[in-house]
């Protein structure tokens, strides 16, 4: 690890993510019944077995599409449908959730009757970057906890139309060359890293601040085409030495938004989305990507935009409600922010 603030020494503390999130709880909420940390380790747990099924994929002949689209029009790959009946099957019956949202569905995913009703809703990507799955490129799964506030038998779709800022828990996990899980209930953003021989994740990235300004920018420049002079002209700036900080930055941009992010988070730097003339609202969608991703990227002290609004305190209007998005290190983020303002 380059720059971020969470290396060299303080890493493989040996904690296990159990009894972190444990001491977590009895630290930051004595009181508490445990129900949000008991969900993390649900949703610890689907992460294992969605990320044992990647690793193993082409050994059993799961890859490749379905030959069918998603709600977003996309080609669905089968390890994507895996990883959402995991994430569904894994959590339903927890009876910490009132109602689910998945990437890869229409509508609100409900909890079947014979389980219990809980305090909480949960939005997730089960599997972001699948466009990647066949060349082996590191993808992941995203997911975000509100807190119900709906009334009745079973949760609404009003309970995960929240405002991100709302947010009680949000993270990530990354299957890559190893699998990594990040996750912040707004008392510091926390990495562990999956310790294959013993089954566990083992703290790795305790207490991790991104660092305030970077060197990389990660954005689809095949889509230069399809920019407003803004975007243009903010690209060139990070690409030229008409920056704040004088200096050209590097390009980095694997195409899988959770790859991307984590290495940015690392790292430092800046990762954009923004709208086109082809995706005027921009392309991700912000219940399952870019509000827990905000969310875990202000906690470590960076910034999340449209480019005019911060991305956690937009309203969604839909399930599957697209934005730009602008995520980073603060001072880039800001620098950017600052093209769009006119
Ligand atoms: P994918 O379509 O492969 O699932 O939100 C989906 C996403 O990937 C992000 O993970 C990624 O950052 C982005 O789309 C890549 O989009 P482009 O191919 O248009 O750059």
């Amino acid at each position: 690890m380059a720059s971020g603030s969470s290396g060299g020494s303080e890493r493989a503390t040996g904690l296990t993510f159990t009894e972190h999130i444990a001491e977590q709880q009895h630290r930051l909420s004595p009181a508490a019944r445990g129900d949000l940390t008991n969900l993390l380790l649900h949703i610890m747990m689907a992460a294992k077995i969605i990320g044992r099924e990647t690793r193993k994929a082409a050994l059993v002949d799961i890859l490749g599409l379905t030959g069918r689209t998603n709600v977003q029009g996309e080609e669905v790959q089968k390890l994507d449908d895996y990883a959402d009946e995991i994430m569904i099957r894994n959590l339903r019956y927890t009876g910490h959730l009132c109602v689910m949202a998945s990437e890869e569905h229409e509508d609100v995913i409900q909890i079947p009757e014979r389980y219990a009703i809980g305090d909480y809703a949960l939005t997730f990507d089960p599997l972001d970057g699948s466009s990647n799955i066949d060349a082996n490129v590191s993808i992941g799964t995203i997911f975000s906890v509100q807190r119900r506030v709906s009334d009745g038998p079973s949760g609404t779709v009003a309970d995960v139309l929240q405002r991100g800022k709302n947010q009680v828990c949000a993270g990530y996990v990354i299957y890559g060359p190893s699998t990594i899980l990040v996750y912040t209930t707004g008392h510091g953003v926390h990495g562990f890293t999956l310790d294959p021989s013993v089954g566990e994740f083992l703290l790795s990235h305790p207490d991790i601040r991104t660092p305030e300004e970077g060197k990389i920018y990660s954005v689809n420049e095949g889509n230069a085409s399809r920019w407003d002079e803004p975007t243009r002209r903010l690209i060139e700036a990070f690409k030229s030495e008409a920056n704040y900080r004088k200096k050209p930055y590097t390009a980095r941009y694997i195409g899988s938004l959770v790859a991307d992010f984590h290495r940015n988070l690392l790292y430092g730097g800046i990762f954009l989305y923004p709208a086109d003339s082809k995706s005027p609202s921009g392309k991700l969608r912000l219940l399952p990507e870019a509000n827990p991703l905000a969310f875990v990227v202000e906690n470590a002290g960076g910034l999340a935009t449209t480019g005019t609004q911060r991305i956690l305190d937009v309203e969604p209007r839909r399930l599957h409600h697209r934005v730009p998005l602008i995520i980073g290190s603060r001072k880039d983020v800001e620098f950017a922010e600052s093209f769009y303002q006119t």
